[in-house]
């Protein structure tokens, strides 16, 4: 049977099924002051208990199947150089990075996780956080909704999201140390501008916290930032817990679905037939 996404949400803190219910205006409103300012926006105690244990009960049932995908890049999530730039340019300074990723394809589709992405009250809050009229579900096989999965020194360096303007996360369950997510918000007003004035990028790329900001979150917590002009990262984690953090795609439009070459480099060779 399908789990009732319903049952899965702190409908006392979180009533999205009553949007008329003038708390999820407040909560709505005053989540957009924060995303407006700093580009990224908090819900506490989202889910119940038992949802977040059922969810990494899941997730740990399927572990041996996600990808483990690493990578060297910038953060512009290029792989190559650009010798027309310094060395010290933003799109020279290479990173690694690490983590298991698990596509939505090896999720029941009747369990916990795919009930709570696909709950259309979650995503008209989504919407109504972002000021937009209505999302739509990413309509692709893998995409929907991951949970990234991190192990002992396993980080996401610092990248720009590509092909998303914002991002829903909720964090199944924390690491013993580390694993904290930053984010520089605004510190680029376009990805592609190239007289776009790189220093405030490259501060952050080599160590200064000036304009970062350090995202506390506590297991349970629904995060929304954008991620598309914000570099942000996970820094490394540490201890053998491991931090799953549920990424959930919502669109602006209905159908859409992931590139396959971009998809086989995500979740791996298992996906990259068809691709060219
Ligand atoms: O794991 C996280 O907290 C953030 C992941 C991330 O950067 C992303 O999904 O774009
Ligand atoms: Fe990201």
């Amino acid at each position: 049977m399908t789990v009732d996404a319903a049952t899965l949400i702190r409908r006392d803190l979180y009533p999205l099924d009553e949007p008329g219910n003038p708390k999820c205006g407040d909560i709505a409103a005053r989540a957009k002051v924060d995303l407006d300012r700093d580009q990224v926006c908090v819900f506490e105690d989202f889910i119940t208990e038992e949802a977040r244990l059922q969810m990494i009960a899941d997730v740990m049932a399927i572990l041996p199947e996600a990808y483990p995908n690493r990578s060297h890049r910038t953060c512009f999530l290029n792989q190559q150089p650009d010798p027309a730039l310094p060395d010290d340019h933003p799109k020279n300074i290479f990173f690694d990075a690490s983590y298991r990723m698990m596509a939505y394809d090896l999720f029941d589709p009747a369990s916990a996780l795919p009930a709570f992405y696909g709950w259309a009250p979650l995503r008209d809050f989504v919407a109504r956080v972002l000021g937009e009229d209505r999302l739509y579900l990413n309509a692709d096989p893998y995409q929907p909704a991951n949970v990234l999965c991190y192990g002992d020194g396993d980080r996401s360096t610092w990248h720009f999201d590509r092909g998303n303007e914002f991002t829903v996360t909720l964090m199944l369950q924390e690491p013993k140390a580390g694993g904290i997510f930053e984010i520089a918000p605004e510190i680029l007003a376009r990805q592609d501008d190239a007289s776009a004035d790189m220093a405030p990028l490259a501060a952050v790329l080599n160590g200064d916290k000036t304009n970062v900001i350090s995202v506390p979150r506590a297991p349970g917590s629904l995060v929304i930032f954008r991620g598309d002009r914000s570099v942000h990262r996970v820094s490394p984690i540490e201890g053998d817990r491991l931090r799953l953090m549920a990424v959930l795609v919502y669109e602006k439009e209905p159908g859409v679905m992931g590139r396959p070459e971009v998809n086989a480099t995500v979740y791996g060779p298992r996906v990259a037939q068809g691709a060219a």
